[in-house]
């Protein structure tokens, strides 16, 4: 095993770069499982570098440097720049972004064809993949639960004409093959979509053999059950890498500005058409929304679905802007009882 193998190479290397490289395949609460030229093994981050200093934290993916310990935990020194990641807010407003994935080539967005499929959420999982850098599959899983599936991959042309679109099933291995064009030696590809849409038994057909848990969908709404909970980067027998990713509840604390102007494009661009600035695009005269939707070049569905996503990206602003506000009365109350303690005002 070589750190070459899992994909990298010296482009990844600053000048004067010291340390071994290696590859984070999984994040654990303080603890990373690695794979180096030493095989698979576990580090931890070094605190002068990453807590006093102000490397990005790992994340699976990640290319790192580490001082390798032999007998336990080797160091890890420093994150390598990353080529293409995902990253979305941090809880904490004072950590900006958190990246959760990196150094990926395929982006497989994964949707089902059963009650899942659905295309609000396909755009938004495009907004955000268009984001990372990497190329976008669309993955249509459990082929074998409809008939056809020419009316789902027209569906998916319209809002993505040019992203790639495959329908597979894990249970009767339909379209498997076609995926190793993507899935080839040293490339990695993660798997992106909702819980139960059959990621991992995705990952579980590919590898021919079980690796990873998968659970039964709930019989009454369809939603998955959370089974895969942390990311994971696995090495197929041919060298491909994919990374399994638990069902993404956090979707909405994904950054989700800039967003709308790359997936709605069209949408924003006739927004600056409208005669008045503060048009609402119900009943103006002059209203560019509105005469597009008349002459049919916007569709209803789709200025209903920049509408959604819209507020959406407003509502996940305002959770910020909240939680930079209590962090703000924290500070302030701390400041505050600071000052008194200093004058004497309080005695604890
Ligand atoms: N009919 C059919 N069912 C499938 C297929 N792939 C997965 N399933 C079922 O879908 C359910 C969920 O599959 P998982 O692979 O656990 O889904 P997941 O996307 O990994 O879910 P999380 O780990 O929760 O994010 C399981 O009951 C699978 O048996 C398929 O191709 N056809
Ligand atoms: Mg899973």
């Amino acid at each position: 095993m070589t750190v070459e193998s899992y994909g990298f190479n010296k482009s990844y290397l600053p000048e004067n770069a010291l340390g071994t490289p290696a590859r984070i395949t999984a994040v654990h609460k303080e603890r990373y499982e690695i794979v180096s030229d030493f095989g698979e093994s576990h580090a931890k981050i070094k605190t002068a570098a990453y807590y006093i200093g102000d490397e990005p934290f790992p994340t699976v993916g990640d290319f790192v440097l580490i001082d390798y310990n032999p007998i336990g935990d080797s160091m890890i020194t420093k994150t390598l720049k990353r080529k293409t990641f995902f990253s979305r807010r941090d809880p904490d407003p004072q950590k900006g972004e958190q990246a959760v994935s990196a150094n990926f080539d395929y982006v497989f967005i994964m949707q089902s064809l059963n009650a899942d499929f659905n295309e609000r959420r396909l755009e938004r999982y495009l907004a955000l993949s268009r984001k990372s850098g990497a190329e976008i599959v669309v993955i249509l899983t459990k082929a074998d639960l409809v008939e056809d599936a020419s009316e789902y991959y027209m569906k998916v042309a319209r809002l993505a004409p040019d992203v790639s679109c495959h329908a597979v099933s894990a249970k009767t291995g339909e379209g498997l093959k076609r995926l190793f064009s993507y899935l080839s030696p040293g490339k990695t590809t993660v798997f992106l979509g909702s819980s139960g849409v059959g990621k991992s038994s995705l990952v579980n057909a590919l590898f021919g053999r079980e690796v990873m848990n998968t659970n039964d969908i709930r019989e009454d709404d369809d939603k998955g059950r959370h089974t895969t909970t942390y990311r994971k980067l696995l090495m197929l027998p041919n060298g491909a890498m994919i990374i399994d990713t638990p069902g993404m509840r956090e979707l909405g604390m994904w950054a989700l500005e800039n967003e709308l102007d790359i997936v709605f494009s069209d949408v924003e661009a006739l927004l600056g058409k409208c005669r008045f600035s503060n048009c609402s695009h119900t009943s103006e005269p002059g209203c560019a929304i509105l005469s597009a939707l008349e002459d049919g070049s916007l569709s209803p569905d789709r200025w209903r679905n920049y509408q959604a996503m819209d507020a959406e990206s407003r509502s996940t602003e305002t959770k910020a802007q909240l939680l930079e506000k209590k962090h703000q009365k924290m500070k302030d109350i701390s400041k505050f009882s600071k000052a008194m303690k200093k004058q004497g005002k309080i005695r604890y």
